[in-house]
């Protein structure tokens, strides 16, 4: 066992003991113009340990209780007072020392020891780089992997996910389209269809708006004829045309 899983469950055995917990509370307000953020909603409010000054004590065995949920819900808690920078988290996280939080689940999270990590198949994650993907002036870092990988935020000395490439038809990646960074999912999966969703963030968990346009066959039975929409609205071919090339010169891939 590794010196930071022993961490890890230490410090859950001692926060059980204490029963200290970190219970994420729903904010109240309603954010943004848009309406497909419920997760990131959830996941805004401070989410801390009060009065946790915990002793890390390296060299006592840990008892029985290493089940994974146990990791999940502990690794090293940081004290609200010691407000680490967002680097500082990214690293934690990179390192294996603190977890990530769940964009589907904000009573989830995971290590990146959990992820298939540089192992050279097809659907192994490697660190990538580090950029500002929700235009709050302060980085994200990328976890390069299967479908775009893994976005990952640090906010309120936490790591959260942002945004993961869910499959074929939800690859990540990303654009800068009208001066901003937008996350970008597509589907380019089958032929005579293809699919793109964009969403602008002002900080990882408040979304502020919202790109879709796509193209598809006018008649599936008919090849070549083919119709575009922007936002639900069909617009002509040298508009979509010019859009795309607008937005497609600037994407960055995430694959590898
Ligand atoms: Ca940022």
């Amino acid at each position: 066992m590794n010196r930071c899983k022993k961490i890890a469950i230490l410090v859950c055995a001692l926060l059980t003991a204490l029963n200290v917990t970190a219970c994420g509370q729903e904010k109240g307000d309603e954010v943004v113009n848009t309406d497909e953020s419920p997760t990131r909603q959830q996941e805004s409010s401070v989410q801390t340990v009060e009065g946790s000054d915990l002793e890390i004590k390296e060299n006592e065995t840990a008892n029985a209780d290493e089940s994974s949920e146990n990791q999940q819900e502990s690794g090293i808690q940081i004290d609200e007072s010691t407000n680490l920078e967002t680097e500082e988290l990214l690293d934690l996280f990179v390192n294996g020392s603190i977890s990530a939080i769940s964009s589907e689940d904000s009573t989830s999270a995971f290590y990146i020891t959990e992820l298939d990590m540089d192992s050279g198949e097809w659907d192994s994650y490697s660190i990538g780089e580090r950029a500002d993907l929700d235009n709050d002036g302060e980085n994200e870092l990328i976890i390069c992997g299967p479908y775009g990988g893994i976005y990952l935020d640090a906010r309120d000395n936490k790591v959260y996910e942002f945004a993961v490439g869910e499959g074929d038809a939800l690859v990540l990646s990303y654009v800068v389209y009208n001066g901003s960074t937008w996350i970008m999912h597509s589907n380019r999966m089958n032929t005579g269809y293809e699919a793109y969703h964009m969403e602008k963030f002002e900080g990882a968990d408040n979304l502020v708006a919202e790109m879709n346009f796509y193209e598809e066959l006018v008649d599936d039975n008919v090849e070549g004829k083919e119709k575009y929409t922007l936002n639900g609205t069909e617009i002509p071919y040298d508009e979509y045309f010019e859009l795309c090339s607008k937005i497609f010169a600037t994407e960055v891939t995430t694959t590898k």
